[in-house]
């Protein structure tokens, strides 16, 4: 169960967290048009930050924009929405869940008159695919269910709806005894995970798939920047499934994920089987930026 915490804001206001309530006819839950943002608060050695604020909420609003939402607020007004929430709920450390969604009003495929609605709410959550992922790596499957075509859903946005997706891929992976899943672009290339953008290294240097069927993943951005500031080649390019069986390493990115090693697809190790130094070198510094800690990056952050 998500770990219950004071209040989410709605539209404005904050309200207790067992009355964050909709109605049932609420035209996302039933069509699936809907935006939301997940982000990361971090305990740092200087008090709690938010990890790539601004980004984040510009991809909010990119998403809304591709959607064709309007958001009833403005930027200024959900980032210092995202704060409030962050620190009224008197939490160090969290995941916020900026959610944009289409509300009670009509029924019937076209929204445009139901109102758009916002919440942001706000939990404690660890290490997404567990704590030994993230030490020791997982085991991934490539899924049978293809990522999106780049004109069937806008990955670009951060929509609902593509998380249909995302479910089957990873309810098959892990029914199948994985713990995430990998789907395939159309063309047949590596695309991403279910919640995760895919990283191999080759040779010692980082591939990584270019933005057509995936999401712009921030994580993904910051490791290419890192990567690249630790002296290492990276390309945003295409790879093949039987590449990645070959790679040295791989791991996966996300806010919730952060970098997750991945020690086996297909039953095929990748590499030695444990996660690799390029990848343990990029986790630690990782991890050493969102703790505060690494001065570099500390544009990356914002101190609430
Ligand atoms: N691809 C997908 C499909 C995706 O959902 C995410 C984030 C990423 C890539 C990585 O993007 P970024 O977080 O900006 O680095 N997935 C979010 C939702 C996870 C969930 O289970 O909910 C997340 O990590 O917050």
């Amino acid at each position: 169960m998500v770990q219950a915490t004071q209040k989410i804001w709605m539209d404005g206001k904050f309200v207790d967290w067992d009355k964050a309530q909709v109605h049932v006819l609420s035209h996302t839950l039933h069509y699936g048009l809907g935006v939301f943002e997940g982000i990361r608060c971090y305990e740092t050695v200087h008090g709690p930050a938010i990890f790539r604020l601004p980004e984040h909420l510009e991809r909010l609003f990119h998403s809304a924009h591709i959607a064709g939402l309007k958001v009833p607020f403005s930027p200024e007004e959900i980032r210092q929405a995202i704060i409030d929430t962050v620190k009224i709920n008197n939490l160090r450390a969290c995941y916020i869940r900026p959610l944009i969604y289409l509300g009670y009003g009509e029924m019937g495929i076209n929204n445009s008159r139901n109102p758009v609605c916002v919440a942001i709410a706000v939990w404690p959550w660890g290490a997404y695919l567990g704590e030994k992922a993230l030490t020791e790596g997982i085991r991934v499957r490539i899924s049978s269910f293809t990522r999106h075509h780049v004109n069937v859903m806008m990955t670009k946005a951060k929509i609902v709806g593509n998380y249909a997706n995302s479910q089957l891929a990873k309810m098959e992976a892990v029914a199948s005894g994985y713990d995430e899943a990998i789907m395939l672009d159309v063309h047949g290339n590596v695309a991403e995970g279910t919640g995760e953008n895919i990283f191999i290294v080759r040779r010692g240097e980082l591939k990584t798939p270019p933005l057509t069927a995936i999401l712009e993943g921030i994580t993904r951005n910051s490791i290419i920047d890192l990567a690249r500031h630790l002296g290492y080649t990276v390309h945003e390019t295409v790879f093949s499934r039987d590449e990645l069986y070959i790679a040295d390493e791989a791991f996966f990115t996300g806010t919730a994920a952060e970098v997750t090693p991945i020690r086996e697809v297909d039953n095929r190790t990748i590499g030695s089987g444990r996660p690799g130094p390029v990848t343990h070198r990029l986790q630690q510094a990782f991890f050493r930026i969102v703790q505060g800690k690494d001065d570099t990056f500390k544009a990356w952050l914002t101190y609430i």
